[in-house]
């Protein structure tokens, strides 16, 4: 197989183009323009510390989170970017209560959607922990005038997903159903370059990745189990396991696909439903680890088979190393 590495991630988009024979280039824009949107977003992360841009802006989102200033300028320039680009028609954000139908001339006869999490993480801001944005693109099954039908779709729908993690350094991560690559954003270029090809999640792993600071709150009983079998010694089977949380999906997550791990965001006394959001947060990130050979459940039933009701609908998500999310679902009531 031909080395790409150091390939530019547009030129990458166009090269895998050749993948899909009915393709015309429109989803390959997109990709760009979702590329294109986060560099932008990246230089603000990148010297938030030292422009009147972090802190809250005193305001709260829809889910009654507070919202951040880079919450809200990542927000806006996804907006201007996906708009501009004119290849979404629907598009729907974490930071937004509802979709966005895109009406301008330009965008009339575009076929897609678009759904993203701006800056997730972005608790961390202020404390310069790895954050990132996360997106998740359909195809519309509306016609005429775009519904909230185009939004609500089911995970295996999805035709493209990835994240953008500001963190050590800038990395673009995305699939379009075939495969999983990594590009790296060089800043003396202004560039993302191939540095991650054909990334594949190890089947077992060494890490998880939950919150146990809600050890008591954890609906389910098999969690905690799953919890200390992970701590119990075992050298045959090579535990304990080292517990790795940051609270930023993104990083979390980033860090396990690439060297093996379990994340869980389980169903707690506080977030019955679990907390993080199905359409754009554990949808994207499912696409992504089950392209990569991974596994992204409810703690039973895959995630990207769950249909959904309503935009901002939260789902408990056990996700990562194939064997470490079955031997989860173990411990769970089935
Ligand atoms: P907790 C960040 O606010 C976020 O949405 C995810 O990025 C992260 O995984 C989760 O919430 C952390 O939640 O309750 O552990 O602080």
């Amino acid at each position: 197989m031909q080395d790409l590495r150091g390939i530019t991630y547009d030129e990458f988009v166009i090269l895998k183009q050749k993948d899909f024979p009915q393709a015309e280039g429109d989803l390959s824009k997109l990709l760009r323009d979702i590329g294109l949107a986060a560099k932008v977003i990246n230089r603000e992360v990148n010297k938030a510390g030292l422009v009147d841009i972090l802190g809250m802006t005193g305001s709260r989102n829809v889910q009654g989170e507070e919202v951040q200033k880079l919450d809200e300028y990542a927000n806006e320039q996804m907006i201007k970017y996906l708009r501009a680009g004119g290849q979404c028609c629907v598009m729907a954000s974490e930071e937004e209560e509802d979709f966005i139908h895109v009406e301008d001339d330009h965008a009339v006869n575009a076929k897609y959607v678009v759904l993203f999490d701006p800056l997730d993480g972005s608790s961390n801001i202020d404390v310069n922990a790895s954050i990132g944005t996360i997106f998740s693109i359909y195809e519309r099954i509306s016609v005429g005038v775009p519904s909230i039908e185009d939004v609500l779709q089911a995970g295996n729908k999805q035709v493209a997903a990835g994240y953008v993690i500001y963190g050590s350094s800038t990395i673009l991560v995305y699939t379009s159903g075939n495969g999983v690559n990594g590009f790296t954003l060089d800043p003396t270029i202004g560039e993302y370059c191939l540095s991650h090809p054909n990334i594949k999640t190890p089947e077992n792993g060494k890490i998880y990745s939950i919150n146990e600071g809600e050890y008591n709150n954890w609906l389910d009983q098999g969690v905690r189990d799953y919890v200390n079998y992970c701590k119990e010694n075992n050298v045959e089977e090579k535990r304990p396991y080292s517990a790795r949380y940051i609270g930023s999906m993104v990083a979390d997550l980033h860090r396990n696909l690439i060297k093996g791990g379990i994340f869980i965001y389980p169903s707690t006394t506080k977030a019955t439903k679990g907390k993080l959001r199905l359409l754009y947060e554990c949808n994207p990130m499912a696409f992504l680890v089950e392209q990569a050979g991974g596994l992204a459940n409810d703690g039973k039933n895959r995630i990207m088979d769950a249909k959904p009701n309503e935009l901002h609908q939260r789902i408990p998500i056990f996700i990562g190393s194939k064997n470490m999310v079955i031997k989860a679902n173990e411990f769970l009531v089935q």
